[in-house]
């Protein structure tokens, strides 16, 4: 395929309530929409690159530059066989993962359009629906959380993840547990403690989660191989794990026993699926992370899930769990049993409102062969 027309569009989107981490606090979510046009095909990407670079280094406007000075002018007007073959015209970029993929993502999209299979499909993708799961941020008491908590369970979540930092965590864990003693219950860290901290997680190993997260440094996995042999509770890498190589180093040194893929902290659907047939030959269950995304975002980490070694729920929710509003048709809706329907028409498989989309448009930029812009 041959794409003429590239835009990037970055939007805005307030979430329904400020969304508190070990990082910090989010009111709001700016990502970048990525459009391309070739053929008489339009795929759609996101870019999860935040407003912030806590989470990740990337940011708005680094993975704008990175697209629009690198990745975009490499592949624009190009005659490409395959996705592949962009990754091959831009490998010489290094890092940035999540300017690769919200490109990479628009291109799946529209390859599979073109051959008019789903994304599930042109993936990999085995099941039909998939297990949806919620990731709620810090709250002001273990009260308000078990509140929450009940909320959820309501609307049919069955895998229930939470959010600790020092002075938010055992006795919260302590506090669920009492009341929901066999709830599939994951901690999530966001890096915000250190080997120092070793007997707050051996404590935490009576309480029986089915995961710990990202517990220690954002890019170690030497100490989280430390930490692992010492607790009982299987460690989840998120953070530290940018590629394959990441991957194996992490279960090859005993750093984790799963792992959570986000398409966007490994570059894109190419890497991420590299990550998940590695870990099936390795027997290490993969499940797939969210970034707060967009309907479009969320479209494509419905499609990955789908793939058979993605055997854990994800953080994949019901567009309305942080968002009033959605760009894209229908929303994605948990079913009441906790799971979620894979789109079945061509690539992402829902339609993109333009009108949202503009509501949502901070700025926009088109990026056009007949320019003449050169590859890198
Ligand atoms: O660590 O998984 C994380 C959101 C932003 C950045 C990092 C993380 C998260 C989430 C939210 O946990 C998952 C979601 O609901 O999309
Ligand atoms: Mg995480």
């Amino acid at each position: 395929m041959r794409f003429d027309r590239i835009e990037l569009i970055h939007i805005k989107m307030i979430l329904r309530a400020p969304f508190v981490t070990s990082m910090g606090v989010e009111s709001d979510e700016e990502h970048i929409i990525v459009r391309v046009d070739g053929e008489g095909v339009t795929g759609w990407g996101e870019s999860v690159a935040e407003g912030t670079p806590f989470y990740s280094y990337e940011t708005v406007p680094t993975a704008w530059h990175i697209l629009s000075d690198f990745l975009i002018p490499s592949v624009l007007g190009k005659d490409l066989k395959s996705v592949a073959d962009a990754l091959e015209l831009y490998s010489k970029v290094r890092g940035h993962m999540m300017a690769k993929a919200g490109l990479e993502a628009a291109l799946w999209d529209a390859f599979a359009k073109s051959q008019n299979l789903s994304l599930s499909g042109i993936l990999g993708g085995v099941r039909k629906k998939i297990d949806a799961g919620v990731s709620i941020g810090i709250q002001e008491s273990a009260e308000v959380m078990i509140r929450k908590v009940e909320g959820y369970l309501k609307e049919g979540y069955r895998r229930i993840k939470i959010k600790i930092a020092p002075g938010n965590d055992f006795h919260v864990v302590e506090a669920l547990r009492k009341v929901y003693p066999d709830l599939q219950l994951w901690v999530d860290a966001n890096s915000a403690y250190t080997l120092k901290d070793t007997d707050l997680f051996k404590k935490l190993d009576i309480f029986g989660l089915e995961l710990i997260e990202q517990p220690l440094g954002y890019n170690d996995i030497y100490e989280h191989s430390k930490l692992q042999k010492q607790i009982k509770t299987a460690l989840c890498l998120d953070e530290s794990v940018h590629s394959l190589a990441d991957t194996c180093a992490g279960i090859e040194l005993g750093s984790c026993r799963i792992i959570n893929i986000k398409p966007g902290r490994v570059g894109g659907f190419t890497e991420a699926k590299l990550i998940h047939d590695y870990c099936a030959s390795k027997d290490v269950p993969v499940w797939c992370g969210g970034m707060l995304e967009s309907g479009i975002g969320r479209a494509g980490n419905v499609a990955l899930a789908s793939l058979p070694n993605f055997t854990l729920p994800g953080d994949i929710s019901s567009s309305n769990r942080h968002y009033l509003e959605e760009i894209v048709e229908p929303a994605f809706l948990i079913n009441s049993d906790g799971t979620m329907n894979v789109p079945v028409g061509p690539g992402i498989g829902v339609e993109v409102n333009l009108s949202q989309l503009k509501k949502m448009t901070v700025r926009s930029e088109v990026f056009s062969a007949s320019q003449g812009i050169s590859g890198i």
